[in-house]
C-alpha cells in the first residue's frame, strides 16, 4: 500500500467566475463545482445518507452487485482513475475486486483537498493497492494520469455518481469526448447516471425535509462571504428546487427573499438582487437508458453493458473507447 497526493494545482479563479456569474444581465448563475468545499463535501456526505436521496445508495449498490462482473469485463492490465473521488467509499467494491486480481494503482481526482484525504483514508487498507491523489479538475488530472501510463496498460475511468448530470446534454457529451480523447481504444469507462423519475421523487431528494440539500446550497453564499469577504445574510436567501421539464433536469437556485444590494469586496463588485430574483447553483440532468448510449456513441464509445438498480431509477454504464 502507497499513499501519495499530488497536491494544488488547481486552475480556477474564484473570485473572477463569482463576479462573472452574479453581475451578468438576465438569470445570475454560479458554477455548481464552488459548492464542494470542505463544508460542502461534508454536507453533500449526508445529503447521501437521506432516505429522500437514493442516488449515492443506487450507486454504491450496484457497484457493489456487480463489481466482479465489471472487473471481469475492463481490458487489463488496467490502472483505475476516478474523476470526483468525493469520499471514496462507493469504490471499495470495485477496487477490492480489482485488487484480486491484479496489483492495482488508484488514481482519484479531485479539486476538494479534504474529500481527497478523506478518500485515501478509506480506501488505504485495500492489500495491494497504490493510490495516488491528484488534487486537479477532472481533464487536467486526466490527462496527468495518462502521461504516467506505461506500455501495455489500460486506463478504466470511473466517473460515477451521475456527476455527468451536472451538464446539459451538449456539454455532457463534449465532456465525454474529451475524456475519450485522452484515452487509448479498449480503454473503458464506467459512467453513472440517475435516470429519471417522478417529479415528486425529484423535488422530495433535492428539496429534503432536513434542510440539508438547502444548507448545502447556501453554503455557497457563506463560501463567497468566507473566502472574498462578502456581506450576504443567509436568512435573505432561500433555497429552491425546481424541475426543468424541458431540460429533463432537477436546478438547484437560492432565491433573494427581498430586494437587497451586497457587496463582494474580493471580486470586485457590488450585486443589486430583485425579491424573487434567483441565482441558479447546479443542474442535475437526469436520463435514460437509450440516451445514455447515444451519448456515449457520440463521444466515442460503445455501451458494452448497463446494470440498473431495483430501488433507485440509476444506472451503472461501460463505456469502451471505439
Ligand atoms: C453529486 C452532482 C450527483 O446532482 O444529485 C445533491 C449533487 N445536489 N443534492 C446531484 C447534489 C443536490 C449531486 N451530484
Amino acid at each position: 500500500m502507497l499513499v501519495h497526493a499530488i497536491p494544488g494545482n488547481v486552475n480556477y479563479d474564484f473570485a473572477a467566475d463569482v463576479r462573472d456569474g452574479l453581475t451578468r444581465r438576465g438569470q445570475k448563475e454560479l458554477p455548481s463545482k464552488y459548492l464542494y468545499d470542505d463544508v460542502g463535501s461534508a454536507l453533500f456526505e449526508v445529503i447521501s445518507h437521506l432516505p429522500e436521496y437514493g442516488l449515492t445508495r443506487a450507486d454504491e449498490r450496484l457497484l457493489r452487485r456487480n463489481a466482479h462482473e465489471i472487473v471481469d469485463r475492463v481490458a487489463g492490465p488496467a490502472a483505475v482513475v476516478e474523476l470526483g473521488a468525493g469520499s471514496g467509499r462507493k469504490t471499495r467494491w470495485l477496487l477490492e475486486a480489482f485488487c484480486r486480481r491484479q496489483q492495482t494503482s488508484y488514481y482519484p481526482v479531485e479539486i476538494s483537498r479534504s474529500a481527497l484525504v478523506m478518500c485515501e483514508r478509506e480506501l488505504s487498507d485495500i492489500d495491494a493497492i497504490s493510490i495516488v491523489g491528484f488534487e486537479r479538475e477532472y481533464l487536467d488530472g486526466l490527462l496527468e494520469v495518462a502521461a504516467y501510463r506505461k506500455p501495455g496498460q489500460h486506463l478504466f475511468v470511473l466517473f460515477l455518481g451521475s456527476t455527468i448530470g451536472n451538464f446539459d446534454r451538449v456539454a455532457g457529451v463534449k465532456f465525454l469526448s474529451q475524456v475519450r480523447n485522452i484515452l487509448q481504444p479498449e480503454d473503458s469507462l464506467l459512467l453513472g447516471t440517475d435516470l429519471e423519475k417522478s417529479r415528486s421523487d425529484l423535488l422530495r431528494a433535492y428539496d429534503d425535509e432536513l434542510g440539508v440539500t438547502a444548507a448545502f446550497n447556501l453554503n455557497l453564499l457563506a463560501r463567497i462571504n468566507r473566502e472574498l469577504g462578502a456581506d450576504f445574510h443567509l436568512p435573505h436567501f432561500k433555497h429552491v428546487a425546481k424541475i426543468n421539464e424541458e431540460a429533463r433536469s432537477v436546478e438547484m437556485h437560492l432565491r433573494s427573499k427581498r430586494h437587497q444590494v451586497v457587496s463582494i469586496p474580493q471580486a470586485e463588485s457590488v450585486v443589486e438582487f430583485e425579491d424573487g430574483e434567483t441565482i441558479w447553483t447546479e443542474s442535475s440532468h437526469k436520463y435514460s437508458l437509450n440516451e445514455i448510449c447515444d451519448t456515449a456513441r457520440q463521444a466515442g464509445f460503445r455501451c458494452q453493458v448497463q446494470w440498473v438498480d431495483e430501488q433507485w431509477p440509476f444506472a451503472e454504464n461501460l463505456l469502451v473507447a471505439e
